[in-house]
């Protein structure tokens, strides 16, 4: 008997069938940030990385063109099991020789390399304008800004952003999620709270005022409690940003990154509640550690929690858009980037072949002590086994891929100067 077969035998008395959690699991699209691959540089300017988010660490060998970056990604996306969608942000339109055009007047065509890089492995395109990092974010703000001026630049973006995320839909044929993250907000006490977040209104409906097919782009607004540089105050809160979602749900979803909580909320709690309005909802998921840190994601608690409560709920993974956001710039960044995604995949797989059915019925018919029993029971069911099985039914190494990144980074990236 194989482990898998022994493995599927144990999940299979508690009712679970692990031929189809692997099934489902593969067909589950998850979104990978293309800004793992060089600390969130992008290719349309030199300066440094702003708006309140930071990496640390100085590892060699990070891509500095696209050839480089388009490269990078699909080695490491040869090491990782499971449907993949490509997360681009604006910063990295790809120009022709000697071009350059500002970022409110970027076209589709500047993103025709990545467009071409999705459709030629049959995955879909998200996007994100990019409201950083740039000599038009003034005093640390941009669509909150009281300069109209600035306002109407980054409203310029947007609407760019959103005629690049219908393109990135039509052409691959899968919807695309627009997200719109701006780290707005004051290192000290404001004496104007609302005023910000009202022009921050104003500005996302003048971006979504732009046509777009509701069925092909789902703009999102995600939420901040704060960022480096911006303490007290961020003007995308959560009850600002839930709130903009819910009054404009017919072409606005919410996205919700777990590194921008209180340390003590917890997104997986969250997840039901907004299903509960939402007819979808989006995801970034990281690992903070202590604060919005960006570490890379692993085989944690909440990262299973997570997981779990997309699987449970309602319609749930038809209804949420997951995508990754983590940047870790200390270590191997290939490896980073497949570990978190990897990690991801383990905590779906691991939530489907979880009797959720059973435990409910415990829980539903007030059976507590029984349902604390089983659910601890549940955490040393051979999931490695069936995770070693998913692997060599997607075709990748279920272990040992590390000698691969380490193959890459001696043949590839070390001769990066
Ligand atoms: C920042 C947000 C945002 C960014 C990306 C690069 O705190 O999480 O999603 O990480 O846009
Ligand atoms: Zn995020």
């Amino acid at each position: 008997m194989t482990r898998y077969e022994s493995a599927k035998e144990i999940y299979a008395k508690l009712g679970v069938d692990t031929d189809a959690a692997i099934e489902k699991c593969m067909q589950i699209p998850v979104s990978l940030h293309c800004w793992q691959g060089d600390d969130v540089t992008g290719f349309d300017h030199d300066g440094p990385l702003t708006g309140g988010i930071q990496t640390t660490g100085n590892y060699p060998g990070k891509a500095r063109t696209p050839e480089e970056l388009l490269a990078d990604m699909d080695k490491a996306m040869s090491l990782m099991p499971g449907k993949k969608k490509i997360n681009v942000h604006a910063c990295y339109a790809i120009f022709e020789d000697g071009e350059f055009v500002d970022r409110d007047k970027l076209e589709p065509k500047h993103f025709q390399k990545w467009v071409d890089f999705a459709k030629e492995r049959g995955m879909g395109l998200d996007f994100n304008p990019t409201f950083f990092s740039h000599p038009m974010v003034k005093d640390g703000l941009t669509l909150s800004s009281p300069d109209e001026e600035v306002r109407k630049f980054w409203i310029e973006h947007g609407k760019a952003c959103i005629r690049i995320s219908q393109y990135f839909a039509e052409q691959t044929g899968i919807p695309c999620v627009m997200n719109i993250w701006i780290g707005d907000g004051f290192k000290d006490v404001p004496a104007d709270r609302m005023g910000p977040r009202v022009r921050y209104k104003e500005s996302i409906d003048a971006i979504l005022a732009e046509p777009f097919d509701t069925n092909l782009v789902k703009p999102c607004v995600e939420s901040k409690v704060f960022g480096i540089g911006v303490e007290a105050y961020t003007v995308g809160s959560a009850e600002f940003s839930l709130s903009y979602a819910a009054m404009n749900k017919d072409k606005c979803l919410p996205l919700m990154d777990n590194g921008h909580y209180h340390p003590t909320e917890v997104v997986s709690d969250k997840i039901p509640a907004l299903l509960t309005f939402f007819p979808e909802i989006a995801l970034h998921v990281t690992r903070p550690i202590r604060w919005d840190s960006d570490h890379v994601v692993l085989f944690d608690d909440e990262t299973k929690e997570i997981a779990q409560e997309i699987v449970r709920c309602e319609g749930g993974i038809e209804r949420t858009y997951i995508a990754l956001d983590y940047f870790d710039a200390s270590i191997n960044r290939i490896s980073a980037w497949v570990t978190g995604f990897r990690s991801f995949q383990k905590a779906l797989l691991n939530a489907l072949c979880t009797p959720s059915a059973m435990l409910k019925e415990l829980q539903d018919t007030n059976q507590m002590s029984k349902k604390m029993v089983m659910m601890e029971e549940c955490k040393t069911l051979p999931i490695g086994d069936i995770w070693e099985e998913y692997c060599n039914r997607c075709g990748v190494a279920a272990e040992g891929w590390f000698d691969d990144v380490a193959k890459y980074e001696e043949e590839v990236l070390s001769k990066r100067a």
